[in-house]
């Protein structure tokens, strides 16, 4: 994957939700990432992202994420020094105008407020580093709802959100962590979460 050009900037791609199997752990998920540590892949019931503890792995990425990056020295792996599950995100850029972009387009049925959260580790530091909430309406255009600034406690699991107030006729949401361009060095993202509040 290293320096490997992602050519598909695909069309949007609505992803629903299936409710598979899972194991609940929302009350530890609640509790902070640190007491998951080691324990089993879960997606907590009301997670409107697929794959959002990055558990799966395929050949292209994370199965579930639209991956866009800049083709030059950035790389996307899989981290096993996880705060979730076992597998983390692990994105590392090397130059400022490296970048990763990982997103999910999920369908909404009501308008509303979101919040979008994430575990996020820094090795090194990071600038040009947010996590983005935007709309989607039925022609197709999209705006930003909500933006927070990736910041976190150098080699420690952090928690970041923001909440996104969602109008009519918004279709689908699009759930983004995007590092660079702008940004040198290394992050880990886990436990990303979508959910309606009210
Ligand atoms: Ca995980």
């Amino acid at each position: 994957m290293r320096g490997r050009r992602r050519t598909a900037r695909r069309e949007m791609t609505v992803i629903h939700r299936s409710p598979g199997p899972v194991l609940f752990l929302a009350v530890a998920f609640l509790a902070g990432c640190g007491s998951l540590l080691d324990k089993p892949a879960d997606e907590a019931p009301g997670n409107l992202l697929a794959n959002g503890s990055f558990e799966v792995w395929g050949d292209s990425g994370p199965p579930g994420w639209e991956i866009d990056q800049s083709g030059r020295n950035e790389r996307l792996d899989p981290d096993g020094d996880s705060c979730h599950g076992n597998i983390a995100a692990g994105v590392t850029c090397l130059h400022p105008d490296d970048f990763v972009v990982l997103s999910q387009t999920v369908a909404v049925q009501q308008p509303g407020l979101y919040r979008a959260h994430v575990y996020l580790r820094t090795l090194m530091p990071l600038r040009g580093c947010f996590l983005i909430v935007e709309t989607v309406d039925r022609a197709g255009r999209k705006q930003e709802a909500a933006r927070r600034e990736l910041r976190g406690q150098l080699g420690e699991w952090r928690p970041v959100s923001c909440t996104a107030v969602v109008p009519e006729g918004t279709i689908a949401l699009r759930f983004l962590l995007r590092v660079g361009p702008g940004a040198t060095g290394d992050a880990s993202f886990d436990a990303a979460r979508l959910d309606w509040l009210q």
